[in-house]
């Protein structure tokens, strides 16, 4: 049965307690909640078995408003904190919340560590180009000669492209859309959710309040239209040069590969090391393990 956005809303969110939420008009982050949720929603996800984390950021505020488990960890961690949720309890639905500044700038390390490990879970990466939460620094998704409070005569370093970084680094399911391609991202995030092994979705968003303005980029409609204007599906860009790709944006599932998951390989392990220990003596077996005193 698909749902209406009404009945997501009642489903989904904490409503009596966490609102109003702190987004600024024609952010992006609610657009991408919204997704989020209709595509939990139309996989049949049970709520008890999901897990939200964020690290600390404006996006990373979203599992603040859901009723799932929720962990709002530390600037730059959520991934670490998601990591020990699986491994602890491989059963359950794992997804990360993060922005670029989050995932890429201070969780950087963990980012790619995380794509090489291949544990089930799912990044989902909201690249609004800045760090919006603390009002408009420079991030490591931030285009060259873009303007930020930390680079007020245009930025100097290059952009890491997140997708092609969360490919190289090794993760499985790789997949890219935008604020304004609502279909299309809660179709990839369907995907990366059912997806066995690390998936990342980076979504390229707005934030006209930080990032828009400072830049002239008009308000929230006109960044979304640069959003329509700019993108292009992976199937179209497979037959583009490179020059006419510069500063396009690919869109769709950009990798989608099979490799050994994390968290059943440690299960062979443990299993191989519980075999591998010798039977206990009857004397052993005898030791009180309650830890009373004798
Ligand atoms: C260890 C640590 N360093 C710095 C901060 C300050 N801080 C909070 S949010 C943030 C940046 C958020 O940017 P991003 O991750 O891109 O998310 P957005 O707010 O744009 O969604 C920073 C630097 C912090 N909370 N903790």
């Amino acid at each position: 049965m698909e749902r209406s956005n009404r009945q997501i809303i009642q489903r989904y969110l904490r409503h009596n307690k966490k609102f109003p939420h702190i987004w600024c008009p024609g952010c992006g982050n609610g657009v991408v909640l919204g997704c989020l949720l209709r595509a939990i929603d139309r996989i049949g996800w049970i709520k008890d078995d999901v897990v939200l984390v964020s690290g600390i950021g404006c996006s990373s505020r979203a599992p603040v408003y859901v009723d799932f488990n929720t962990l709002h960890t530390v600037h730059g961690r959520a991934l670490a904190f998601a990591t020990g949720v699986k491994l602890a309890r491989p059963h359950l639905h794992v997804v990360t919340l993060m922005g670029d500044g989050d995932s890429v700038g201070i969780g950087g390390n963990h980012f790619v560590h995380a794509c090489r490990r291949n544990i089930d879970m799912t990044a989902v990466i909201i690249n609004n180009q800045i760090y919006g939460m603390t009002g408009g620094q420079v991030s490591p998704a931030t285009p060259q000669g873009a303007l930020s409070t930390t680079t007020v005569y245009g930025n100097l370093d290059q952009p890491f492209d997140i997708s092609r970084l969360a490919e190289a680094a090794g993760a499985t399911f790789v997949a890219r859309s935008t604020t304004y391609h609502v279909k299309e991202l809660e179709k990839v995030l369907g995907q990366a959710f059912r997806h066995v092994g690390f998936s990342v979705v980076e979504v390229v968003a707005g934030c006209p309040t930080t990032y828009g303005r400072r830049n002239k980029l008009g308000g929230p409609v006109e960044m979304m239209r640069w959003q329509k204007e700019k993108a292009v599906s992976v199937k179209k860009a497979r037959e583009m040069a490179p020059e006419e790709l510069a500063g396009r944006i690919v869109t769709g599932v950009l990798v989608d590969r099979d490799a050994p998951e994390y968290t059943r390989e440690y299960e062979k392990i443990r299993e191989a090391a519980r075999a591998a220990q010798p039977e206990p003596t009857v004397e052993e077996d005898k030791v009180d393990r309650t830890g009373a005193e004798p």
